[in-house]
């Protein structure tokens, strides 16, 4: 029998993405949970993974090529074990005789989705069979019924920021209507005027030019950055640690990091003590409901790091911070950086951040002002520590400078919570022995 391979939902409001390689060829027999494709939407790239096994048929996609959520990407012949029966021994015959019901009729372990119905014999070749795919995780899933989703889609409301009446806030089509007309109202009584594009002049006046397309990734991050910046209001506060001792608690415990796998970083021991401050300063932990007027405080410790890789800058999220100790972190954040670079990353990794690091010392540069990571309220950038003359007990002493800037949504989170979260950093990051004591 020939199945359908199609692609399935992927994330909120993503409904395409780009084949960047075919990772099969016909006459493949895969089996189940293989990658068939290599896909980037605008949130990520990573595989898909077909639901069933045996021999690929028919390839209907091509690299580059942009594919729907639904879209069939393979054919897949599943009785491959059933039809070669001639070249087997009568014994081996026997078995696969035996083994042909669960085959035609998968159980859990070959096909754990409904089958929807089987076509006579004679028409199997032609009559290909869709195989419904479990949509690819994502995290954060709003409870919705499809016809709701549909209707946020044909909107062009984002489903996750409509606030659900029903239980455990089930959004219904009421919901959606409502906070479609609630934008709509908004938007029109704030309207300002529209800012004109700007034509560009022709460049190729004064020289030679390229032109690239922008990938999925850089127009999306484009437009967040973009709507954030002009959305929010958002100030930047430095200020500086001395992490001399830091760096000898870093020496001290390296060795031990790297045995289990990991690297002890500046950036691990941040996002430990970035965890402690939310916990201390809950405002820094929450989102703003602007449809609803009110502020939700999180009451775990999710922080996203941002990673630079080829794609463009990527923000994987490093989920409940405060149930880890260092030494799990910095093996988490290693496994996750380098899983982020090589692009293997899926949206589920790339959501529910309350908070972002974006250390760019391993680069360098000193003090900068990151933009918030929309629905997060900060972000800490890290610069590159240095070594620095410091007046201390009139002494002037060659001590380890790390310099720090915290950016916050001002709409919730006034001048002096931001010099209060700036120095409870600094404290922590100036008494590692606290740090080792987490747990
Ligand atoms: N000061 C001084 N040295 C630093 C440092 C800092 N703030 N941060 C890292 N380093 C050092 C590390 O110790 C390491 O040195 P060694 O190899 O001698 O040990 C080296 O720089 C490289 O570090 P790393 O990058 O491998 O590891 P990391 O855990 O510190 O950082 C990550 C991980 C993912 C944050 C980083 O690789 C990265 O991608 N940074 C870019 C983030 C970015 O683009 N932000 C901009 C977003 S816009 O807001």
């Amino acid at each position: 029998m020939i199945k359908e391979v199609r692609l399935p939902e992927i994330s909120e409001n993503v409904e395409s993405g780009e084949v960047i390689e075919v990772l099969v060829a016909v006459g493949d027999i895969i089996d189940q949970e293989q990658s068939v494709v290599e896909l980037e939407t605008e949130k990520a790239t990573f595989e898909v993974p077909s639901p069933i096994k045996g021999r690929v048929t028919e390839i209907n996609v091509k690299a580059g090529q942009k594919i729907n959520v639904g879209e069939v990407i393979v054919k897949v012949e599943t009785d491959i074990e059933a039809r070669v029966p001639e070249k087997k021994p009568p014994a081996a015959e026997e078995e696969v005789t035996a083994k042909e019901p669960e085959v035609r009729q998968p159980g859990p372990v070959e096909q754990p989705l409904p089958v929807v119905k089987e076509p006579p014999i004679a028409k199997e070749l032609e009559q290909a069979e869709v195989v419904e795919q479990k949509p690819l995780p994502a995290a954060g899933t709003v409870p919705a019924a499809p016809s709701v989703r549909q209707l946020a889609r044909e909107l062009g409301v984002d489903i996750s920021q409509v606030p659900g009446s029903g239980p455990g806030g089930r959004v219904s089509l009421d919901d959606v209507k409502k906070y479609a007309k609630t934008i709509v109202t908004g938007a029109a009584t704030r309207a300002a005027p529209a800012i004109k594009v700007r034509p560009l002049p022709d460049f190729t006046k004064w020289g030679q030019t390229e032109r690239q397309p922008m990938t999925a990734i850089r127009k999306k991050i484009a437009e967040n950055l973009s709507r954030t910046w002009s959305s929010i209001p958002q100030v930047t506060q430095h200020g500086e640690a001395d992490i001399t001792e830091l760096m000898e608690f870093r020496n001290q415990y390296a060795k031990k990091v790297e045995e289990a796998g990991g690297k002890l970083t500046v950036t691990a021991m941040v996002i430990k003590v970035v965890a402690s401050a939310l916990k201390e300063l809950p405002k820094f932990n929450a989102s703003v409901d602007a449809v609803r007027g009110e502020i939700i405080y999180k009451k775990y410790y999710n922080i996203g790091v941002a990673v630079d890789t080829e794609r463009g800058l990527l923000v994987p999220v490093i989920k409940d911070v405060e149930k880890k100790n260092i030494l799990q972190l910095s093996v988490e954040l290693t496994e996750l950086a380098r899983k982020t670079r090589d692009g293997k990353v899926g949206p589920e990794n790339l959501m529910g951040g309350n908070f972002t690091v974006s250390n760019l010392g391993g680069i360098a540069g000193t003090y900068f002002t990151p933009i918030l990571n929309w629905p997060e309220v900060a972000i800490l950038g890290v610069g590159r520590a240095v070594k620095e003359p410091v007046f201390s007990d009139g002494l002037c002493q060659p001590r380890t400078v790390l310099p720090l800037s915290v950016s916050y949504d001002h709409r919730i989170i006034d001048g002096a919570d931001g010099a209060r979260f700036l120095k409870w950093i600094i404290q922590a990051l100036e008494q590692p022995f606290l740090l080792a004591m987490e747990e």
